[in-house]
């Protein structure tokens, strides 16, 4: 299978796994427990030197030496797999939105949830304009695709994280989480049977 995707159970590796799992993507995914260590053994550093997860190995697409691509960071891996596996990449902006969403998704939103005090300051103001946005439809283009699986990800690690969050002033967003905890795709790569 040309691509290895590295992830443990309950971590970002569920992003680029979901978008695959959605897309019909073949992969192999290869379990590493960050409870046994097995992320910070020199098996693992070879693959990324960081020790963190996901990470992915693409025998088909090459580097500049002419080696398989291998990359971290689940935005990253996300885009990649958007541009050479998704076919998203319509019109050369398409890779600028995506890249904007994945970012978007990793470092704003994920902060705005998971810091304490952006949380009650910044939070309700992106999920106030989220809302609206995604009652036009998909994040990028005219299908679900990588900005779309990111975002969506993250508003759903919201009820995961704190069921007891009210989302009754976001209704779009509310809809969305729900229906994404019915898919199929979504359960399995969440464990949740
Ligand atoms: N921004 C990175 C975060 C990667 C990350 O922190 N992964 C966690 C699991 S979700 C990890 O590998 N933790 C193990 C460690 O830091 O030792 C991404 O989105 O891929």
């Amino acid at each position: 299978m040309s691509i290895k995707l590295y992830g443990g159970q309950q971590t970002r590796a569920s992003m680029p796994r979901w978008y695959m799992e959605e897309k019909g993507i073949a992969y192999e995914l290869v379990d590493v427990s960050i409870g046994s260590g097995q992320n910070l053994q020199p098996d693992f550093l070879a693959i990324n030197p960081f020790g963190k997860l996901p990470a992915m190995r693409d025998e088909s697409v090459l580097d500049a030496s002419g080696q398989p691509v291998t990359i971290c960071e689940s935005g990253a891996i996300l885009l990649h797999l958007a541009e050479h596996h998704g076919g998203e990449i319509a019109a050369p902006g398409d890779r600028s939105l995506i890249s904007q969403w994945t970012h978007f998704a990793n470092s704003t939103l994920a902060f705005a949830i998971f810091v304490p005090d952006q949380k009650a300051k910044v939070l309700p103001r992106l999920l106030k304009q989220l809302d609206k946005q995604l009652s036009e439809g998909f994040l990028v283009g005219n299908n679900w695709g990588a900005a779309d699986c990111a975002v969506t990800a993250y508003l759903a690690y919201i009820k995961l994280f704190f069921p007891s969050e009210d989302l009754s002033a976001y209704p779009r967003i509310e809809t969305l989480i729900t229906a994404t905890q019915q898919r199929p795709a979504y359960r399995k790569v969440m464990g949740m049977g």
